[in-house]
């Protein structure tokens, strides 16, 4: 008999917050204009990055999901009896749910900043597996990760697949991977982490800058997103997706190129961009396998497992706390 357990939710996230303006404003308003990459994740921005994964020039999902289906025996017996799986970023909810089988945790934990997303995301999961007890996180784990009591401490398995690690610079990252260990607490917590890594610039881009467009239109709705949260008047046919490799610091970046001169204004600000200017949106770093197992090592993890795919382009590891 299974008895149904409504899911929980605890949203700390609110993006129409002064806080979260602020933060807009800074990079905007930056020399280098930047703004987050957590912010492409607005309800259609989450859906486009859905769609991404789906590409043909976007690798990373699929063969770190052949990763995992290979390995899926080793992976198993490894990580052991799972308490709590704690996803983070979790968007659709689809990979963790591929452990599901064979972790068998006693609780699944979704954290992601996409909270309306993530809401539908965890009624569909709840539909399908209604004896299982899921905790849902609204939050802006890239500030602090704070997990509610009500989360199980023995056997805590994190999840941070997709290589979104890469939104970090290796110093962020090292600090996020510290933040993760300490959350593992005493009792028998792992790590079992996606990261994408270096490889020839031309497939690297392209997986940036698809044919299709689908990254260009996920690029290019953060200008929507800012629009509602500052209520600003970002024109999309001012602004096109721009994707590139910075070898020296091997990572790919997206960013919104003006295409001519102009001014964008919200309440109490305005924000002049010459032609050609462009607002830097994402990091996505690319490892060297040996280099994240030396952050994973500084981080405090031990015992570090690691897995590939038979072209070397995509690193799974497994790390205990
Ligand atoms: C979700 C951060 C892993 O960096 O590859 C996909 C996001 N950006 N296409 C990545 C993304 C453009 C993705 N991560």
């Amino acid at each position: 008999e299974t008895v149904d357990t409504a899911p929980r939710y605890y949203q700390t996230f609110h993006p129409d917050t002064h806080a979260v303006r602020a933060e807009l404003e800074q990079g905007l308003c930056a020399p280098n204009a930047w703004v987050p990459p957590k912010f492409l994740y607005d309800p259609l921005g989450s859906c486009l990055f859905g769609a991404i994964t789906q590409l043909p020039e976007y690798y990373p999902t699929r063969t770190e999901q052949a990763i995992m289906a290979r390995y899926a025996d080793e992976i198993a017996q490894r990580v052991g009896g799972v308490g709590a799986l704690i996803d983070l970023g979790a968007g659709d909810c689809v990979k963790a749910e591929r452990l599901f089988g064979r972790l068998c945790p006693r609780q699944y934990v979704p954290v992601d900043i996409s909270t309306e997303y993530l809401r539908g995301a965890v009624a569909r999961l709840h539909a399908g597996y209604p004896g299982l007890d899921i905790v849902a996180l609204g939050q802006d784990f890239s500030h602090t990760l704070s997990l509610p009591e009500d989360v199980l401490d023995d056997g805590r398995l994190f999840f941070y697949p997709g290589s979104s690690i890469g939104n970090w610079s290796p110093e962020q990252a090292l600090g996020m991977l510290r933040q993760v260990r300490e959350a593992c607490g005493e009792r028998g917590g792992s790590l079992l982490i996606g990261v994408d890594r270096v490889k020839d610039e031309r497939t690297l881009v392209r997986a940036y800058d698809d044919a299709l467009q689908v990254t260009a239109a996920f690029n290019r709705n953060l200008l929507l997103h800012l629009n509602r949260v500052l209520r600003a008047d970002f024109a999309l046919a001012d602004w096109r997706h721009l994707a590139c490799f910075d070898a020296a610091r091997s990572r790919v970046e997206m960013h919104l190129q003006a295409n001519a001169p102009v001014t964008v204004n919200w309440p109490g600000h305005s924000r002049e961009f010459s032609a050609g200017e462009t607002i830097h949106t994402e990091c996505s770093y690319k490892y060297e396998p040996t280099d994240f197992a030396a952050l994973l090592d500084a981080a405090g993890f031990n015992d570090i497992a690691h897995w590939t795919d038979a072209q070397g382009w995509f690193s799974v590891f497994h790390a205990r706390a």
